[in-house]
């Protein structure tokens, strides 16, 4: 939009003034964002209408994201950009005597998400709207977002994330788009004069579900989709007065907060409720809008697309039958071919504990009408392929079995495509996980390589790098990031590569500035800064990189007077509060970098830093500093990553297993700038199927190894007897699980190999850039144009 800084200036200005009737130099920095937000969304709020008006208008197919999880980050700066509105409001602000970037860092983060599959549905968003693609999110709006983190002791304490103490700038709430979602009670099928059977309820608790929608600003394109999420409350009624304090309180926990176990079929019953609540809610909203504009619902299909982003949402297949059979009087054939045209499912995961099943009993009384439904799709199931299959294979496949409801089934079953999240991980859905199925819908498994939003991971997250980027071959990749490719040649330009890596210098010391600032921590910006930031998760090895951090230990304390090419160990990462042994790593993390970091020996010349409260935010900072990816998980256990994708578009070299995307990284950037090492897949399983994995002669064959080890429980590591114990017997009593002895020594080489590259740094910077140039390979835009393509069939805007 055309807007003048002095324009610019009078407006906000006047905004401080009606919202606090008092001047500018009497308001706090958080005021003054939520002034700043006010205005903006003002700024934004005809195009806001407009988008809504103009897919009506053309009755554009809409796509729906459901995802129990959002990662938006702070939106103030990506509104701005996306708005083309950022520079003057800088220099608007910095006239008025302001800093945006201060004013910018006062907005609370939404953590309403745990990890990748979080911030990929937030990534996604931003790519639909950028791509003109008329795409709405569908989620919750927990009341408090994912735990803020602590350490006390160096143990991970969690604090309740009051995220919207100020409240939302962002959000509208839609009062006149509410509706009730039912749970529990009695439902039975009365017969209808004209023979139909009609759903009758009796005592069911219902829930008020609210709308607060999110405006996502595509670039430069004038479109704003929305991002819905909803908030349960009392319904309205008469006898309201009469909600027991029980009642209430059983309502108001639906939304209250995010459930912090990932990668984890959480038991309880609440995150049930919690995911039929927004899959009944986003439906009813759905089918309601739809209604509005067509008549029946011959033409549902071809103009909804729900996706379902892990299995948390799969009730949106029952509920849409619900809706199309109780209330559309559909027959069950119509509903089903209704039903299964609009949704489609992403798995983000071959974790046998993160496939989600419900036991029946607990199902059943919770959702009565929706365990009929389910109970007639297993036995139409089970008739129709049982013929061809055969009994075994269609028990092992079915909706319900073993006394369970499974997700993952019925969501292959009600949908017309399943999709993996990189090429290796779809290629074991089809031969591991869901082989099954594989076999019966063979057609529809394809894969859908995770993305990036290259807006907010470079251009908002390294502006010292998008500046340098214009400035070498113009600014059309920050709309195209696929030009990004056209740097290549520059790998000879000593110049551009002595520019490269002073971007670089600049990014460790805003890092090292914060670090200093928070932790007291002091770090060089000559080191080496290698980086491993996701959940603390046993498969994703951080415990492997602690064994490099305690083998480099050991060289100094052994040699004191031998060079060595100094090293940041930079840690970001929270646990689930319940899993115990994550929490051991963390708690050995910081014992290990107290030992270090204050041990005068080592000096300057090895610190570990681990930042507390790892998040989007904490994630812009450090990625733009770091030069080595940790990307060490277990072969095959990590689907994709998309860390490992933020990582080298800012010039980071990945030290990566054979596993999820890394694989992608690596050919698209070329191995030989990455440092890839140990068991390949085959391997991994070659060791499940033979039983022949034995740590202990890891250990007992390698001195440096079990030197590492030991110091866990021979008190060279202080402080740490339980935990310490905890994590030894992990790996030769109970045989390490992650095979991460196994893969100990070819990863402990290319640790040395990286000392020594880097020290030659114009070598080191041109295949930073291999990687930067590579990395426009995975900006989201291209993987949502491939959503739209192959599952949702809808148009979007080419790149160009
Ligand atoms: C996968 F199953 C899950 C989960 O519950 N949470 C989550 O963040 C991640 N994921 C995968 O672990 C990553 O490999 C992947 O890149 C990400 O989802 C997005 O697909």
């Amino acid at each position: 939009m055309k807007l003048t800084t002095a324009q610019f200036k009078k407006d906000f200005l006047s905004e401080i003034e009606t919202l606090y009737s008092t001047s500018l130099d009497d308001t706090t920095t958080i005021g003054q964002f939520i002034a700043l937000g006010q205005l903006v969304r003002r700024y934004n709020s005809q195009s806001w209408t407009r988008t809504a008006k103009l897919y009506r208008e053309h009755h554009q197919k809409q796509v729906y994201y459901f995802s129990i999880e959002f990662l938006p980050g702070r939106l103030l700066a990506s509104n701005l950009l996306n708005l083309n509105l950022l520079s003057i409001v800088r220099k608007g602000l910095k006239e008025l005597g302001l800093d945006f970037e201060t004013i910018s860092r006062s907005e609370p983060d939404p953590a309403l998400g745990n990890g990748g599959l979080g911030r990929l549905a937030a990534c996604y968003m931003d790519a639909m709207a950028s791509l003109k693609i008329a795409g709405n999110g569908n989620g919750i709006r927990y009341r408090y977002g994912l735990f803020k983190q602590v350490f006390m002791d160096g143990y991970q304490v969690e604090l309740p994330d009051d995220w919207l103490h100020h409240g939302n700038v962002w959000e509208t709430r839609r009062d006149n788009k509410s509706c009730i979602v039912r749970f529990g009670g009695n439902v039975w099928l009365q017969p209808q004069p004209d023979g139909s059977l009609q759903a009758q309820y009796e005592n069911t608790d219902d829930v008020l579900a609210v709308p607060y929608d999110v405006g996502i600003v595509g670039y430069h394109n004038d479109i704003t989709n929305t991002l819905r999420l909803w908030s349960a409350e009392l319904p309205p009624s008469v006898t309201q007065t009469y909600y027991s304090q029980a009642q209430r309180d059983r309502i108001s926990e639906i939304s209250k907060v995010l459930y912090p176990d990932d990668s984890n079929s959480a038991g309880q019953q609440l995150r049930l409720r919690q995911e039929y609540f927004f899959s009944s809610a986003g439906v009813q909203s759905i089918v309601r809008d739809f209604c509005a504009t067509h008549h029946g619902m011959r033409s549902l299909g071809k103009k909804i697309a729900i996706h379902i982003n892990d299995t948390h949402p799969t009730l949106v297949i029952p509920e849409m039958m619900r809706l199309l059979m109780d209330e559309h009087h559909c027959s069950w054939d119509v509903a089903w071919t209704l039903t299964t045209q609009v949704m489609s499912y992403t798995n983000h995961t071959i974790l046998q504990e993160a496939l989600e099943t419900w036991p029946i009993g607990m199902f059943q009384g919770l959702l009565p009408r929706i365990y009929q439904i389910i109970v007639e799709i297993d036995r139409r199931y089970r008739a129709q392929q049982t013929p061809i299959f055969g009994k075994a294979l269609v028990d092992l496949t079915a909706p319900l079995g073993n006394g369970q409801v499974r997700m993952a089934h019925l969501a292959v079953i009600g949908s017309h495509s399943v999709n993996g999240v990189a090429p290796l991980h779809t290629e074991l859905l089809k031969t591991d996980v869901l082989r099954g199925l594989y076999q019966v819908y063979p057609e529809r498994f394809n894969n859908k390589t995770n993305g990036i939003a290259t807006r907010r991971w470079v251009q908002l997250a390294n502006q010292p790098l998008s500046q340098l980027i214009d400035q070498t071959i113009g600014s059309s990749w920050r709309r195209q990031p696929d030009l990004l490719q056209t740097l290549l040649p520059y790998q000879q330009d000593d110049h551009f590569l002595h520019q490269l890596a002073q971007v670089k210098l600049t990014n460790k010391q805003a890092l090292a500035a914060y670090v200093q600032r928070t932790m007291g921590i002091k770090l060089r910006t000559d080191a080496i800064y290698d980086v491993q930031i996701k959940r603390l998760h046993a498969y994703k090895r951080q415990l492997l990189h602690v064994f490099e951090i305690l083998r480099e230990y050991f060289v100094i304390k052994d040699h004191p007077d031998q060079p060595v090419v100094p090293r940041v160990h930079i840690f970001g990462a929270k646990a689930a509060p319940s899993y115990h042994y994550a929490k051991a790593i963390i708690k050995l993390i910081n014992v290990v970098a107290d030992m270090v970091n204050q041990d005068p020996v080592i000096g300057d010349r090895l610190k570990v830093v681990f930042i507390p409260n790892y998040g989007v935010s904490i994630a812009e900072l450090i990625i733009p500093a770091a030069d080595v990816s940790e990307q060490i998980s277990t072969a095959s256990k990590e689907a994709s990553g998309t860390s490992n994708m933020k990582l080298m578009a800012n010039g980071a070299l990945s030290l990566a297993t054979y596993d999820g995307a890394n694989i992608d990284i690596m050919q698209a950037a070329g191995a030989e700038n990455e440092y890839p090492f140990g068991l390949r897949v085959h391997e991994v399983y070659d060791y499940y199927q033979r039983g022949n994995y034995r740590a202990a002669a890891f250990y007992n064959g390698n001195p440096e190894l079990k030197r590492i080890l030991d110091s866990l429980i021979n008190g060279t590591i202080p402080g740490i007897p339980t935990v310490g114990r905890e994590i030894y017997d992990s790996l030769i009593r109970y045989n390490d699980e992650f095979f991460v002895l196994a893969d100990y020594q070819a990863y402990v080489k290319q640790q040395q190999q990286i000392s020594q590259d880097f020290q030659d740094q114009p070598t080191w910077q041109q295949r930073a850039l291999a990687n930067i140039a590579a990395s426009g390979h995975f900006a989201a835009d291209l993987a949502v144009a491939r959503y739209a393509d192959d599952i949702w069939q809808v148009p979007h805007d080419r790149l160009n």
